[in-house]
Protein backbone atom coordinates (compact mmCIF):
# COMPACT_ATOMS: atom_id res chain seq x y z
CA UNK A 1 0.00 0.00 0.00
CA UNK A 2 1.77 3.56 -1.35
CA UNK A 3 2.14 5.80 2.00
CA UNK A 4 -0.53 8.31 0.58
CA UNK A 5 -3.38 5.15 1.20
CA UNK A 6 -2.02 4.11 4.76
CA UNK A 7 -1.68 7.82 5.90
CA UNK A 8 -4.88 9.23 5.50
CA UNK A 9 -4.40 13.00 5.38
CA UNK A 10 -5.78 16.25 3.83
CA UNK A 11 -2.22 17.85 2.95
CA UNK A 12 -1.83 16.67 -0.32
CA UNK A 13 0.95 13.71 0.24
CA UNK A 14 0.87 12.45 -2.80
CA UNK A 15 1.91 15.61 -4.89
CA UNK A 16 4.87 16.45 -2.73
CA UNK A 17 7.44 13.71 -3.52
CA UNK A 18 10.47 14.75 -1.09
CA UNK A 19 8.23 14.63 1.73
CA UNK A 20 6.38 11.81 1.01
CA UNK A 21 9.60 10.17 0.75
CA UNK A 22 10.73 11.33 4.24
CA UNK A 23 7.76 10.07 5.86
CA UNK A 24 8.11 6.85 3.94
CA UNK A 25 11.48 6.04 5.77
CA UNK A 26 10.37 7.30 8.88
CA UNK A 27 7.26 4.79 9.11
CA UNK A 28 8.88 1.82 9.40
CA UNK A 29 11.00 3.51 12.63
CA UNK A 30 7.27 4.78 13.73
CA UNK A 31 6.36 1.26 14.26
CA UNK A 32 9.07 -0.22 15.13
CA UNK A 33 9.20 2.19 17.91
CA UNK A 34 5.14 1.39 18.53
CA UNK A 35 5.95 -2.38 18.85
CA UNK A 36 8.47 -1.77 21.14
CA UNK A 37 6.91 0.86 23.30
CA UNK A 38 3.83 1.00 22.49
CA UNK A 39 1.17 -0.90 24.49
CA UNK A 40 2.63 -4.20 25.69
CA UNK A 41 0.58 -7.33 24.89
CA UNK A 42 -2.24 -5.96 23.40
CA UNK A 43 -1.29 -5.56 19.62
CA UNK A 44 -3.07 -8.51 18.15
CA UNK A 45 -6.11 -7.29 19.86
CA UNK A 46 -8.61 -5.91 18.13
CA UNK A 47 -9.82 -2.93 19.46
CA UNK A 48 -12.89 -0.35 18.92
CA UNK A 49 -11.37 2.99 17.84
CA UNK A 50 -12.04 6.19 16.84
CA UNK A 51 -9.99 7.16 13.94
CA UNK A 52 -9.88 10.56 12.55
CA UNK A 53 -10.70 10.78 8.62
CA UNK A 54 -11.20 14.37 7.74
CA UNK A 55 -11.24 17.71 9.55
CA UNK A 56 -15.31 17.75 9.17
CA UNK A 57 -16.49 19.46 12.74
CA UNK A 58 -19.71 16.80 11.96
CA UNK A 59 -18.02 13.90 11.06
CA UNK A 60 -14.14 13.91 11.48
CA UNK A 61 -14.28 10.58 13.26
CA UNK A 62 -14.65 6.77 12.26
CA UNK A 63 -15.14 4.11 14.75
CA UNK A 64 -14.46 0.31 13.81
CA UNK A 65 -12.39 -2.74 15.24
CA UNK A 66 -8.60 -1.96 14.32
CA UNK A 67 -5.66 -3.79 15.95
CA UNK A 68 -3.41 -1.28 16.60
CA UNK A 69 -0.62 -2.04 14.66
CA UNK A 70 -2.56 -1.24 11.74
CA UNK A 71 -4.13 2.43 12.91
CA UNK A 72 -4.52 4.50 10.39
CA UNK A 73 -2.66 7.51 12.12
CA UNK A 74 -3.37 10.64 10.26
CA UNK A 75 -2.40 14.13 9.28
CA UNK A 76 -4.82 17.00 9.08
CA UNK A 77 -4.83 20.42 9.13
CA UNK A 78 -7.68 22.32 9.80
CA UNK A 79 -8.58 24.39 6.48
CA UNK A 80 -6.80 27.24 5.47
CA UNK A 81 -7.94 30.75 6.58
CA UNK A 82 -7.54 33.17 3.72
CA UNK A 83 -5.62 35.85 4.44
CA UNK A 84 -4.93 35.10 8.23
CA UNK A 85 -2.56 37.47 10.02
CA UNK A 86 0.11 37.01 12.61
CA UNK A 87 -1.83 37.69 15.78
CA UNK A 88 -0.19 39.08 18.34
CA UNK A 89 3.48 40.66 19.32
CA UNK A 90 5.83 42.80 17.06
CA UNK A 91 4.74 41.59 13.89
CA UNK A 92 1.22 41.45 14.56
CA UNK A 93 -0.91 42.04 11.25
CA UNK A 94 1.49 41.21 9.17
CA UNK A 95 0.87 38.24 7.11
CA UNK A 96 1.13 34.59 9.14
CA UNK A 97 3.75 32.74 7.79
CA UNK A 98 3.25 29.82 5.15
CA UNK A 99 6.76 29.03 5.39
CA UNK A 100 9.25 29.29 8.50
CA UNK A 101 10.74 32.65 8.95
CA UNK A 102 14.83 32.10 8.93
CA UNK A 103 15.66 34.35 12.00
CA UNK A 104 12.68 31.64 13.54
CA UNK A 105 13.89 28.71 12.54
CA UNK A 106 15.76 27.68 15.95
CA UNK A 107 12.84 28.36 18.54
CA UNK A 108 9.96 27.31 16.30
CA UNK A 109 11.89 23.84 15.88
CA UNK A 110 12.73 23.99 19.56
CA UNK A 111 9.20 24.24 20.10
CA UNK A 112 7.46 21.94 17.80
CA UNK A 113 9.82 19.29 18.89
CA UNK A 114 9.45 19.88 22.85
CA UNK A 115 5.73 19.66 22.05
CA UNK A 116 6.23 16.30 19.95
CA UNK A 117 8.69 14.78 22.77
CA UNK A 118 5.68 14.29 25.02
CA UNK A 119 3.40 12.72 22.62
CA UNK A 120 5.52 9.48 22.48
CA UNK A 121 6.64 9.85 26.14
CA UNK A 122 3.13 9.51 27.01
CA UNK A 123 2.18 6.34 25.19
CA UNK A 124 5.83 4.54 26.94
CA UNK A 125 4.79 5.98 30.36
CA UNK A 126 1.39 3.80 29.70
CA UNK A 127 2.57 0.43 28.04
CA UNK A 128 2.12 -1.24 31.25
CA UNK A 129 -1.31 -0.16 31.80
CA UNK A 130 -3.77 -2.61 29.39
CA UNK A 131 -2.58 -5.95 32.01
CA UNK A 132 -4.29 -4.07 34.95
CA UNK A 133 -7.57 -2.45 33.26
CA UNK A 134 -10.34 -2.16 35.29
CA UNK A 135 -12.68 -2.84 32.94
CA UNK A 136 -12.90 -3.01 29.10
CA UNK A 137 -14.51 -0.28 28.21
CA UNK A 138 -11.20 1.37 30.24
CA UNK A 139 -9.12 -0.66 27.94
CA UNK A 140 -10.26 0.85 24.78
CA UNK A 141 -9.84 4.34 26.49
CA UNK A 142 -6.13 3.74 27.46
CA UNK A 143 -5.66 2.63 23.85
CA UNK A 144 -7.99 4.77 22.26
CA UNK A 145 -5.52 7.53 24.26
CA UNK A 146 -2.45 6.29 23.20
CA UNK A 147 -2.89 6.01 19.42
CA UNK A 148 -4.02 9.25 19.15
CA UNK A 149 -1.01 10.32 21.19
CA UNK A 150 0.96 8.46 18.96
CA UNK A 151 -1.00 10.47 15.57
CA UNK A 152 -0.16 13.82 17.46
CA UNK A 153 3.92 12.84 17.10
CA UNK A 154 3.15 12.32 13.35
CA UNK A 155 0.99 15.71 13.19
CA UNK A 156 4.33 17.14 14.52
CA UNK A 157 7.08 14.78 12.44
CA UNK A 158 4.99 16.24 9.33
CA UNK A 159 5.93 19.52 10.04
CA UNK A 160 9.37 19.08 11.33
CA UNK A 161 9.93 17.06 7.48
CA UNK A 162 7.86 18.93 5.37
CA UNK A 163 9.56 22.68 6.66
CA UNK A 164 12.80 22.18 8.32
CA UNK A 165 14.97 19.74 5.65
CA UNK A 166 17.85 18.04 7.07
CA UNK A 167 17.15 18.86 11.02
CA UNK A 168 13.71 18.32 10.81
CA UNK A 169 14.56 14.51 9.72
CA UNK A 170 17.10 14.16 12.66
CA UNK A 171 14.49 15.75 15.27
CA UNK A 172 11.96 12.94 13.96
CA UNK A 173 14.35 10.17 14.61
CA UNK A 174 15.67 11.51 17.75
CA UNK A 175 12.08 11.57 18.66
CA UNK A 176 11.98 7.81 18.27
CA UNK A 177 14.83 7.37 20.32
CA UNK A 178 14.45 8.91 23.69
CA UNK A 179 12.69 6.70 26.18
CA UNK A 180 10.42 8.50 29.11
CA UNK A 181 12.43 7.91 32.64
CA UNK A 182 15.68 6.28 30.85
CA UNK A 183 19.14 8.71 32.77
CA UNK A 184 20.60 8.59 29.85
CA UNK A 185 18.21 9.86 27.24
CA UNK A 186 14.94 10.77 29.11
CA UNK A 187 11.91 12.74 27.24
CA UNK A 188 12.30 16.25 27.09
CA UNK A 189 10.19 17.67 30.25
CA UNK A 190 10.31 15.82 33.42
CA UNK A 191 6.34 14.75 34.06
CA UNK A 192 7.19 12.88 31.13
CA UNK A 193 9.62 10.90 32.82
CA UNK A 194 7.60 9.81 35.62
CA UNK A 195 5.86 6.57 36.37
CA UNK A 196 2.58 6.01 35.51
CA UNK A 197 1.96 2.75 36.52
CA UNK A 198 -1.55 2.20 38.42
CA UNK A 199 -4.48 3.60 36.55
CA UNK A 200 -5.20 6.37 39.31
CA UNK A 201 -2.22 7.44 38.09
CA UNK A 202 -3.47 7.10 34.60
CA UNK A 203 -6.89 8.85 35.13
CA UNK A 204 -4.45 11.66 37.41
CA UNK A 205 -1.99 12.29 34.24
CA UNK A 206 -5.19 12.42 31.16
CA UNK A 207 -6.51 14.79 34.02
CA UNK A 208 -3.62 16.91 34.47
CA UNK A 209 -0.61 16.44 32.43
CA UNK A 210 -2.87 16.16 29.31
CA UNK A 211 -4.89 19.46 30.66
CA UNK A 212 -1.59 21.11 29.91
CA UNK A 213 -1.46 19.86 26.22
CA UNK A 214 -4.80 21.64 25.95
CA UNK A 215 -3.34 24.96 27.00
CA UNK A 216 -0.13 24.20 25.23
CA UNK A 217 -2.10 23.62 22.24
CA UNK A 218 -4.53 26.77 22.73
CA UNK A 219 -1.43 28.63 22.92
CA UNK A 220 0.41 27.28 19.74
CA UNK A 221 -2.94 27.23 17.77
CA UNK A 222 -2.60 31.25 18.03
CA UNK A 223 0.51 31.12 16.36
CA UNK A 224 1.88 32.71 12.90
CA UNK A 225 3.41 29.96 11.89
CA UNK A 226 0.36 29.12 9.92
CA UNK A 227 0.81 25.54 8.93
CA UNK A 228 1.55 25.20 13.46
CA UNK A 229 -1.29 26.66 14.58
CA UNK A 230 -3.37 24.62 11.83
CA UNK A 231 -1.98 21.27 13.02
CA UNK A 232 -2.67 22.12 16.95
CA UNK A 233 -5.94 23.37 16.13
CA UNK A 234 -7.24 20.08 14.75
CA UNK A 235 -5.11 17.84 18.34
CA UNK A 236 -7.44 20.02 19.93
CA UNK A 237 -10.22 18.02 18.89
CA UNK A 238 -8.42 15.00 20.01
CA UNK A 239 -7.58 15.90 23.19
CA UNK A 240 -11.15 16.29 24.93
CA UNK A 241 -11.61 12.57 24.65
CA UNK A 242 -8.52 12.15 27.14
CA UNK A 243 -9.24 15.19 29.22
CA UNK A 244 -12.75 13.20 29.69
CA UNK A 245 -11.17 10.06 30.27
CA UNK A 246 -9.08 11.64 33.34
CA UNK A 247 -11.62 13.97 34.72
CA UNK A 248 -14.55 11.18 34.57
CA UNK A 249 -11.71 8.09 35.80
CA UNK A 250 -11.32 10.25 38.96
CA UNK A 251 -14.86 11.08 39.39
CA UNK A 252 -15.94 7.48 39.06
CA UNK A 253 -13.04 6.64 41.35
CA UNK A 254 -14.45 8.73 44.23
CA UNK A 255 -18.10 7.66 43.16
CA UNK A 256 -17.05 4.43 44.47
CA UNK A 257 -15.18 5.25 47.50
CA UNK A 258 -18.19 7.38 48.67
CA UNK A 259 -20.74 4.25 47.42
CA UNK A 260 -17.74 2.09 50.18
CA UNK A 261 -17.75 4.21 52.94
CA UNK A 262 -21.86 4.70 52.97
CA UNK A 263 -21.70 0.50 52.54
CA UNK A 264 -20.23 0.08 55.87
CA UNK A 265 -19.69 3.85 57.43
CA UNK A 266 -17.58 2.04 60.39
CA UNK A 267 -14.91 1.03 57.62
CA UNK A 268 -12.60 2.90 55.54
CA UNK A 269 -12.66 2.76 52.12
CA UNK A 270 -9.45 0.79 51.87
CA UNK A 271 -10.52 -1.80 54.02
CA UNK A 272 -13.25 -2.13 51.42
CA UNK A 273 -10.97 -2.55 48.69
CA UNK A 274 -11.71 0.53 47.34
CA UNK A 275 -9.07 3.47 46.98
CA UNK A 276 -9.64 6.53 50.46
CA UNK A 277 -10.22 10.18 49.28
CA UNK A 278 -7.09 11.27 51.73
CA UNK A 279 -5.54 8.68 49.15
CA UNK A 280 -6.69 10.40 46.41
CA UNK A 281 -5.58 13.88 47.71
CA UNK A 282 -2.22 12.85 47.44
CA UNK A 283 -2.20 11.57 43.68
CA UNK A 284 -3.93 14.38 43.21
CA UNK A 285 -0.82 16.86 45.05
CA UNK A 286 1.82 14.78 43.17
CA UNK A 287 0.38 15.38 39.58
CA UNK A 288 -1.28 18.46 39.63
CA UNK A 289 2.40 20.31 41.27
CA UNK A 290 4.52 17.91 38.51
CA UNK A 291 1.60 19.67 35.27
CA UNK A 292 2.46 23.05 36.90
CA UNK A 293 5.72 22.45 36.25
CA UNK A 294 5.02 21.88 32.58
CA UNK A 295 4.15 25.69 32.03
CA UNK A 296 8.19 26.73 32.45
CA UNK A 297 9.20 29.24 34.70
CA UNK A 298 6.79 32.38 36.01
CA UNK A 299 9.45 34.52 34.89
CA UNK A 300 10.55 33.83 31.56
CA UNK A 301 12.60 35.51 28.45
CA UNK A 302 11.91 32.28 26.19
CA UNK A 303 8.31 32.75 26.65
CA UNK A 304 8.72 36.99 26.00
CA UNK A 305 10.57 35.98 22.94
CA UNK A 306 8.17 33.27 21.77
CA UNK A 307 5.21 35.97 22.55
CA UNK A 308 7.13 38.67 20.92
CA UNK A 309 7.91 37.15 17.49
CA UNK A 310 4.55 35.59 17.43
CA UNK A 311 5.17 32.28 17.92
CA UNK A 312 2.75 31.30 20.57
CA UNK A 313 0.18 33.49 22.05
CA UNK A 314 -1.85 33.77 24.99
CA UNK A 315 -4.97 31.11 25.85
CA UNK A 316 -7.45 32.61 22.92
CA UNK A 317 -5.28 35.29 22.32
CA UNK A 318 -7.76 36.72 19.54
CA UNK A 319 -11.04 36.32 21.45
CA UNK A 320 -9.74 37.18 25.30
CA UNK A 321 -7.62 40.29 24.55
CA UNK A 322 -8.12 43.39 22.46
CA UNK A 323 -4.53 44.20 23.19
CA UNK A 324 -2.19 42.08 21.60
CA UNK A 325 0.98 43.44 21.99
CA UNK A 326 1.58 43.23 25.82
CA UNK A 327 4.16 46.03 25.91
CA UNK A 328 4.13 47.96 28.82
CA UNK A 329 2.21 46.03 30.91
CA UNK A 330 2.94 44.10 33.95
CA UNK A 331 2.23 41.17 35.78
CA UNK A 332 2.29 40.58 40.01
CA UNK A 333 4.34 37.56 41.06
CA UNK A 334 5.30 35.89 44.19
CA UNK A 335 8.94 35.78 44.71
CA UNK A 336 10.47 33.77 47.08
CA UNK A 337 13.36 36.62 49.05
CA UNK A 338 15.01 34.36 51.51
CA UNK A 339 12.71 33.46 54.19
CA UNK A 340 9.75 35.50 52.86
CA UNK A 341 7.43 35.67 49.80
CA UNK A 342 7.35 39.07 48.10
CA UNK A 343 5.41 40.10 45.31
CA UNK A 344 6.84 41.37 42.57
CA UNK A 345 5.76 42.76 39.35
CA UNK A 346 7.45 41.66 36.23
CA UNK A 347 6.82 42.68 32.46
CA UNK A 348 3.68 40.89 30.97
CA UNK A 349 6.07 39.60 28.05
CA UNK A 350 8.12 37.86 30.59
CA UNK A 351 5.04 36.60 32.65
CA UNK A 352 3.49 34.43 29.55
CA UNK A 353 3.99 31.32 30.99
CA UNK A 354 2.51 32.57 34.65
CA UNK A 355 -0.62 33.92 32.52
CA UNK A 356 -1.80 30.40 30.85
CA UNK A 357 -0.64 28.82 34.44
CA UNK A 358 -3.66 30.74 35.95
CA UNK A 359 -6.07 29.45 32.93
CA UNK A 360 -4.64 26.09 33.67
CA UNK A 361 -5.50 26.24 37.23
CA UNK A 362 -9.16 27.88 36.68
CA UNK A 363 -9.78 24.72 34.16
CA UNK A 364 -8.72 22.32 36.42
CA UNK A 365 -10.66 24.40 39.62
CA UNK A 366 -13.55 23.66 37.11
CA UNK A 367 -13.18 20.00 37.30
CA UNK A 368 -12.55 19.97 40.82
CA UNK A 369 -15.72 21.77 41.64
CA UNK A 370 -17.91 18.60 40.18
CA UNK A 371 -15.67 16.21 41.93
CA UNK A 372 -16.22 17.46 45.28
CA UNK A 373 -20.24 17.54 44.34
CA UNK A 374 -20.18 13.61 44.27
CA UNK A 375 -18.97 13.95 47.75
CA UNK A 376 -21.44 15.97 49.17
CA UNK A 377 -23.92 14.46 47.31
CA UNK A 378 -23.22 11.19 49.75
CA UNK A 379 -23.43 13.02 52.67
CA UNK A 380 -19.93 12.95 53.26
CA UNK A 381 -17.67 16.05 54.64
CA UNK A 382 -14.76 15.92 52.79
CA UNK A 383 -13.75 18.44 50.30
CA UNK A 384 -10.67 17.69 47.93
CA UNK A 385 -8.58 20.62 47.01
CA UNK A 386 -5.37 21.62 44.98
CA UNK A 387 -2.17 22.37 46.30
CA UNK A 388 -0.83 25.90 46.50
CA UNK A 389 0.29 26.56 43.15
CA UNK A 390 4.04 26.67 45.04
CA UNK A 391 4.28 23.08 46.74
CA UNK A 392 6.06 20.83 45.37
CA UNK A 393 7.44 22.95 42.24
CA UNK A 394 10.88 21.44 40.43
CA UNK A 395 10.85 24.05 37.75
CA UNK A 396 10.42 27.74 37.96
CA UNK A 397 11.29 30.07 40.87
CA UNK A 398 9.20 28.05 43.72
CA UNK A 399 11.43 25.46 43.05
CA UNK A 400 14.26 24.64 45.91
CA UNK A 401 12.10 26.04 48.40
CA UNK A 402 10.08 24.05 50.52
CA UNK A 403 6.43 24.97 50.71
CA UNK A 404 3.10 23.21 52.47
CA UNK A 405 0.00 22.47 50.57
CA UNK A 406 -1.50 25.91 51.67
CA UNK A 407 1.70 27.79 50.47
CA UNK A 408 3.31 28.43 53.64
CA UNK A 409 7.15 28.69 53.07
CA UNK A 410 8.84 25.78 55.65
CA UNK A 411 12.47 24.82 56.43
CA UNK A 412 13.75 21.89 54.09
CA UNK A 413 14.12 19.55 57.47
CA UNK A 414 9.61 20.50 58.00
CA UNK A 415 9.66 18.82 54.20
CA UNK A 416 10.98 16.28 54.60
CA UNK A 417 9.45 15.36 57.86
CA UNK A 418 5.90 16.41 56.56
CA UNK A 419 5.79 15.25 52.84
CA UNK A 420 4.83 11.91 53.38
CA UNK A 421 1.38 13.62 54.45
CA UNK A 422 1.22 14.99 51.31
CA UNK A 423 2.78 12.67 48.45
CA UNK A 424 2.27 9.39 47.62
CA UNK A 425 4.66 7.54 49.95
CA UNK A 426 6.07 3.43 48.47
CA UNK A 427 3.02 2.29 51.05
CA UNK A 428 0.28 4.30 49.49
CA UNK A 429 1.71 3.77 45.86
CA UNK A 430 2.05 -0.38 47.20
CA UNK A 431 -1.76 -0.30 48.20
CA UNK A 432 -2.91 1.21 44.95
CA UNK A 433 -0.87 -1.15 42.81
CA UNK A 434 -2.34 -4.22 45.38
CA UNK A 435 -6.04 -2.92 43.87
CA UNK A 436 -4.90 -3.08 39.92
CA UNK A 437 -6.33 -6.71 39.03
CA UNK A 438 -7.41 -6.79 35.25
CA UNK A 439 -11.14 -6.95 34.81
CA UNK A 440 -12.07 -8.19 30.67
CA UNK A 441 -15.40 -9.38 31.46
CA UNK A 442 -17.80 -7.65 29.52
CA UNK A 443 -19.93 -5.58 31.75
CA UNK A 444 -17.85 -6.22 34.68
CA UNK A 445 -15.96 -3.67 36.46
CA UNK A 446 -13.28 -3.99 39.60
CA UNK A 447 -14.01 -3.11 42.86
CA UNK A 448 -12.68 0.06 43.38
CA UNK A 449 -14.34 2.13 40.61
CA UNK A 450 -18.00 2.57 39.61
CA UNK A 451 -18.95 2.31 35.60
CA UNK A 452 -19.10 5.02 33.24
CA UNK A 453 -22.59 6.80 33.05
CA UNK A 454 -22.77 6.00 29.35
CA UNK A 455 -20.48 3.41 26.79
CA UNK A 456 -18.40 5.03 24.13
CA UNK A 457 -20.08 6.32 20.60
CA UNK A 458 -23.54 5.48 21.79
CA UNK A 459 -22.84 1.93 22.34
CA UNK A 460 -23.56 0.14 26.12
CA UNK A 461 -20.95 -0.19 28.57
CA UNK A 462 -21.25 -3.66 28.45
CA UNK A 463 -20.41 -3.54 25.01
CA UNK A 464 -17.08 -5.84 23.67
CA UNK A 465 -14.63 -2.76 23.35
CA UNK A 466 -11.77 -5.03 22.75
CA UNK A 467 -12.10 -8.14 21.12
CA UNK A 468 -9.30 -10.50 22.42
CA UNK A 469 -7.47 -12.52 19.63
CA UNK A 470 -5.94 -15.87 21.28
CA UNK A 471 -2.34 -15.20 22.04
CA UNK A 472 -3.03 -12.42 23.94
CA UNK A 473 -5.83 -13.76 26.25
CA UNK A 474 -3.23 -15.05 28.80
CA UNK A 475 -4.66 -12.40 31.41
CA UNK A 476 -8.15 -13.31 31.14
N1 LIG B 1 10.83 19.93 32.56
O1 LIG B 1 11.94 29.84 30.30
P1 LIG B 1 11.68 28.47 30.80
C1 LIG B 1 1.08 17.42 25.75
C2 LIG B 1 13.29 24.01 30.70
S1 LIG B 1 1.72 18.45 26.98
C3 LIG B 1 12.10 20.04 32.16
O2 LIG B 1 11.16 28.29 32.13
P2 LIG B 1 10.02 28.02 28.58
C4 LIG B 1 0.74 16.05 26.14
C5 LIG B 1 13.16 24.80 29.42
O3 LIG B 1 13.07 23.94 28.30
C6 LIG B 1 2.16 19.94 26.13
N2 LIG B 1 12.63 21.18 31.68
O4 LIG B 1 10.78 27.61 29.87
C7 LIG B 1 0.19 15.78 27.38
C8 LIG B 1 14.39 25.65 29.45
O5 LIG B 1 15.48 24.86 29.02
P3 LIG B 1 16.83 25.49 28.43
C9 LIG B 1 3.58 19.97 25.62
C10 LIG B 1 11.82 22.26 31.62
O6 LIG B 1 10.85 27.66 27.42
C11 LIG B 1 -0.12 14.48 27.73
C12 LIG B 1 14.55 25.93 30.93
O7 LIG B 1 13.83 24.92 31.61
N3 LIG B 1 3.80 21.12 24.80
O8 LIG B 1 0.94 17.82 24.65
O9 LIG B 1 9.41 29.35 28.67
C13 LIG B 1 0.07 13.46 26.83
C14 LIG B 1 14.03 27.29 31.37
O10 LIG B 1 12.99 27.64 30.54
C15 LIG B 1 10.48 22.21 32.03
C16 LIG B 1 4.64 22.14 25.10
O11 LIG B 1 5.29 22.12 26.10
C17 LIG B 1 10.00 20.98 32.52
N4 LIG B 1 8.73 20.84 32.95
O12 LIG B 1 8.77 27.03 28.73
C18 LIG B 1 0.61 13.74 25.57
C19 LIG B 1 4.67 23.29 24.14
N5 LIG B 1 9.94 23.43 31.87
O13 LIG B 1 16.43 26.41 27.33
C20 LIG B 1 0.93 15.02 25.23
C21 LIG B 1 6.03 23.65 23.67
C22 LIG B 1 10.90 24.22 31.37
O14 LIG B 1 17.43 26.21 29.58
N6 LIG B 1 6.96 24.02 24.74
N7 LIG B 1 12.02 23.52 31.21
O15 LIG B 1 17.58 24.28 27.96
C23 LIG B 1 7.00 25.25 25.31
O16 LIG B 1 6.21 26.11 25.01
C24 LIG B 1 8.08 25.52 26.32
O17 LIG B 1 9.21 24.79 25.98
C25 LIG B 1 7.70 25.20 27.79
C26 LIG B 1 8.84 25.69 28.70
C27 LIG B 1 6.40 25.83 28.15
C28 LIG B 1 7.64 23.69 28.04
FE1 LIG C 1 -1.28 14.71 22.43
FE1 LIG D 1 -3.64 13.87 24.95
Amino acid sequence: MALTDSIPNNVDLGSDKKLLRALEKWQPNFLAWWKEMGPESFQEDEIYLRTAVSVDPQGWAHYDYVRMPEYRWGIFLVPQEEGRKVGFGDMENESAWQEVPGELRGVLRRLIVTQADTEPASVEQQRQLGKTAPSLYDLRSLFQVNVEEGRHLWAMVHLLHKYFGKDGRDEAEALLERRSGDPDKPRLLNTFNEKTEEWLSFFCFTMFTDRDGKFQLAALSESGFDPLARATKFMLTEESYHLFTGETGIERIIQRTVELMKKDPNEDARDQGGIDLPTIQKWINFWFSSSLDLFGSEVSSNAAEYFASGLKGRYREREKYTDHKALDQYYEIEMPVGTQIVKKTVPLRNAMNEILRDEYIADCERVLRRWNYVIQKAGIRYQLRFPDRKFNRKVGIYANHWFTPEGQLISQEEWQARQGDWLPTPADREYVRSLMVPCYERGKIANWIAPPRQGVNGKPFDWEYVRFHRKSTVFV
